[in-house]
């Protein structure tokens, strides 16, 4: 699933600051819900409806806010605008991972090995986001680079991945991208986040490889991890 502006970046960022785990809810009443349940717990609240953060949240969707200091060691009880629901759309995938610019090669070399694979773009309230096929394009690329050098090793002719039309139109989308910065900042989520005065989130949004890290949804849990590839 790629949300890049801004729950998958934020989810990235959250578990590299050290959080246990995210616990993704499709609405606001489900995650204060998941909250209640997890009474005693160490758990925040965190999402944002409209781009700002919900009322009685102790944090927003800024992957700047999601710091060591803030969330190490905390469980995040997390909803958004579309990235929660994208992932709650793709539940009965064998497997789910997120998936932005900063952790494109991450998850690129982690689906190396998968016989199929479906890049979610989560868009903006139905609509495509530029951002998140860009994104999604620039995953292909990486299998697609991966896959060549394999072949050449092995002497085998045929490049291993097939494309379908969406996988082709988001690389030939990526392909054109002299800046990614520009892209976000250009997009439809990226005007409303410049309005809100959520450039910094953007910036951090278009820093290709940052992290080396693949967040991943447990199936049994609920909890999105840093856990490795299930067998
Ligand atoms: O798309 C989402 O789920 C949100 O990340 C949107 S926003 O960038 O926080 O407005
Ligand atoms: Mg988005």
């Amino acid at each position: 699933m790629i949300d890049v502006l801004r729950a998958s970046t934020t989810i990235c960022h959250a578990l590299d600051s050290g959080a246990v785990g995210i616990v993704p809810c499709r609405t606001i009443d489900a995650a204060r819900h998941e909250a209640l349940e997890r009474k005693g717990q160490d758990v925040l609240l965190g999402g944002e409806r409209k781009g700002v953060r919900i009322d009685g949240f102790d944090l927003g969707n800024s992957p700047a806010d999601y710091t060591p200091e803030s969330i190490h060691g905390k469980t995040i009880i997390f909803t958004t605008t579309n990235g929660t629901i994208a992932i709650d759309r793709a539940k009965h995938a064998a497997d789910i991972v997120i998936g932005a610019f900063n952790n494109v090669t991450a998850v690129a070399d982690d689906l190396a090995n998968s016989k199929k694979v479906a890049l979610l773009c989560a868009g903006t309230e139905g609509k495509i986001s530029g951002e998140d096929v860009a994104a999604a394009g620039a995953i292909t690329a990486h299998l697609l680079r991966k896959s060549e050098k394999t072949s050449q090793r092995t002497a085998r002719l045929q490049n291993s991945v097939q494309l379908n039309d969406e996988a082709r139109i988001a690389r030939a989308w990526y392909g054109k991208v002299t800046s990614i910065l520009s892209i976000l900042r250009e997009s439809r989520g990226g005007q409303r986040l410049r309005q809100l005065g959520y450039d910094q989130d953007i910036e951090i949004a278009a820093q290709m490889d940052s992290l080396d890290i693949v967040p991943r949804l447990d199936h049994a849990t609920q909890f999105i991890t840093l856990c490795s590839r299930p067998e």
